[in-house]
């Protein structure tokens, strides 16, 4: 008996520790990735300029107070699928394959960061825009719109197969976001989870709740919106994505009277269900009536297509600032908040107007440049800013290392934690080198490559032989190429070889021509002139189809 009393404790003792064990829980953190695309800083409050009184941000500002905000977070190659392929990989185009959009998949067979987190017990899932072409590789769930997606009632693509969802594109992935966390995954594992939204991406329709947002605002103009590109090269001349030239009053504007080719019909509007389009043209029509009837020209329409397209622009961004609120009280009321990782970006910065341009590519700031944002209680200072150069190169570097997992000595960037702890190593990069490889192809932007060491900016826009010097301490909207200045020989001289010496530490292939004979280079034209010849025979048919209205009308 009074042997049997001795044991019992001890015997419970051991169970429980067994038991403790057993089901210890893995502390490791979880991480919570929303990226989204083509978001520029310049659209965040958090980071200052003429929209932040206009058009907060506050859930993303709420990142940068209680975490770190980057203010020279710069991309490899400043385009959708190149950025998403050196994230996953950690490395530069020209060592992943994935140099351009149109380039025809991304191999999934190679090293990535999902797949070396599995390795290390982590639970991987990804949502919304992937835009890789192959199949997501490395995630235990994923859920992804195909090609570039949707706005009204998306698409998605998962392992099972293509389905349609009802609703406004960012609701639904956040909503897929939260439910994935609470009843999709196994709890006992942390994660990482990568919410990835279309907008604001081109043609930037709003959510059907902020299709009216913004219109008692006049939005400042960047002064930069009637640029002559005097002072720059053939590069900055020749590209085809001013508002101006390239963008459309139909589907990019929503002028339906503009549209002579039902291009906004088969795409956009084409996709909303009768209640949608009803709200989107009791939204649009009458500022549509007003704008034919004002029969605006030159100066005057350049200005009213930059209104509407910021302002919706910006509807798009609200939603996003939406997601972020959302995710985070997700996080917070299911005691989530403290051990998550909660991390910001976009696939790349954007132009509103700046250079009279929308869209990208460019190594010039507002598109070289993206945002980052993020958060991680108790190991953050909140409300600290960081101006070290990093890049989307780092991400990959960044997951595993939050993970506790080991960083292959082939990736070509570094950690963020140290940075992250406000600890940024000696060591870390001075310089950062960009390459952007998609012409001929959408919107005209010269090849070219580059370094740049945080107030100096050297490009080589290479198949035109033409070299650009900025100095963006002095002129940071880079209107002054000083190239040719005798003033900046040294610098020219200096980050000329710095270039050299990013080449060679990057194994940048030494003749890009002959090195992308291997890429499937003709296909992006091809492309184009396949969506051209699409265009037309819409055109024809949206003709066919009025002409048929008309004599109907006539009879
Ligand atoms: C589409 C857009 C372009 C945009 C590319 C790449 N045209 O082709 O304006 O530059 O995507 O964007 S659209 O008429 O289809 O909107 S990316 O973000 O995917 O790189
Ligand atoms: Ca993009």
């Amino acid at each position: 008996m009074q042997i049997r009393l001795f044991f019992l404790p001890v015997a419970a003792l051991l169970l429980t520790s067994l038991l403790g064990s057993l089901c210890a829980e893995d502390k490791r953190p979880n991480i919570v990735f929303v990226f989204s695309d083509d978001h520029a800083t310049q659209a965040i409050s958090a980071y200052g300029g003429m929209l932040a009184n206009i058009a907060p941000t506050p859930n993303l500002d709420r990142i940068a107070e209680e975490g770190m905000r980057f203010t020279r977070c710069v991309v490899t190659n400043s385009i959708c699928g190149p950025s998403r392929a050196t994230i996953l990989t950690g490395k530069y185009s020209h060592k992943n394959g994935f140099f351009m959009n149109e380039k025809t998949k991304f191999d999934g067979t190679q090293q990535t960061f999902p797949k070396l987190l599995q390795k290390a017990g982590y639970q991987t899932a990804v949502i919304g825009k992937w835009h890789l072409a192959s199949d997501p590789t490395g995630f235990d769930h994923w859920d992804i719109l195909p090609g570039q997606g949707s706005y009204y009632n998306p698409d998605f693509v998962n392992a099972e197969g293509k389905y349609q969802v009802s609703g406004y594109c960012t609701e639904v992935v956040t909503e897929k976001a939260k439910e994935w966390m609470s009843n999709q995954r196994d709890k006992e594992k942390p994660f990482i989870l990568m919410v990835q939204q279309k907008a604001p991406h081109r043609a930037w329709d709003p959510a059907p709740k902020y299709l009216t947002l913004y219109d008692d605002v006049v939005m400042p103009e960047p002064d930069t919106l009637f640029d002559n590109y005097e002072g720059r090269g053939i590069a900055a001349r020749e590209q085809d994505m001013t508002i101006d030239k390239t963008m459309t009053l139909g589907r990019d504007l929503k002028v339906k009277e503009y549209d002579p080719t039902d291009d906004f019909k088969l795409r956009g509007y084409g996709r909303m269900n009768p209640e949608q389009a009803a709200a989107w043209d009791a939204a649009y029509q009458p500022k549509n009536d007003a704008f034919v009837a004002a029969n605006l020209s030159g100066k005057d329409l350049v200005r009213w297509k930059y209104q509407r397209y910021l302002k919706d622009y910006l509807r798009c961004v609200r939603s996003v600032d939406d997601c972020i609120g959302e995710l985070q009280e997700y996080l917070e009321e299911n005691g989530l908040a403290e051990n998550t990782v909660f991390i910001y970006s976009s696939d790349q910065g954007f132009y509103l107007g700046e250079h009279g341009w929308f869209d990208k590519r460019f190594m010039y700031d507002e598109s070289y440049r993206t945002p980052l944002l993020a958060k991680w209680p108790g190991k953050i200072k909140p409300g600290s800013v960081n101006s070290d150069l990093v890049s989307n190169l780092d991400f990959a570097e960044t997951f595993l290392d939050i993970a506790g997992a080991e960083i292959p000595d082939d990736m070509q960037g570094a950690s963020l934690v140290p940075v992250l702890k406000g600890e940024t190593p000696e060591d870390w990069r001075k310089t950062h080198y960009y390459h952007y490889y998609e012409y001929p192809g959408w919107h005209m932007v010269q090849r070219h490559e580059g370094v740049y060491d945080g107030r100096y900016k050297l490009m080589n826009f290479y198949d035109v032989k033409e070299w650009e010097l900025y100095d963006l301490e002095t002129d940071p909207k880079e209107m002054k190429n000083q190239i040719d200045n005798p003033e900046y020989a040294d610098i020219a001289k200096r980050l000329h070889t710095e270039l050299e010496s990013l080449r060679e530490q990057y194994e940048v292939p030494e003749n890009q021509l002959k090195d992308l004979s291997n890429v499937d280079m003709h296909f992006h034209s091809e492309s184009i002139l396949k969506r051209g010849l699409e265009r037309k025979k819409r055109m024809e048919e949206a003709a066919k189809r009025k002409g048929k209205g008309k004599s109907k009308g006539k009879k």
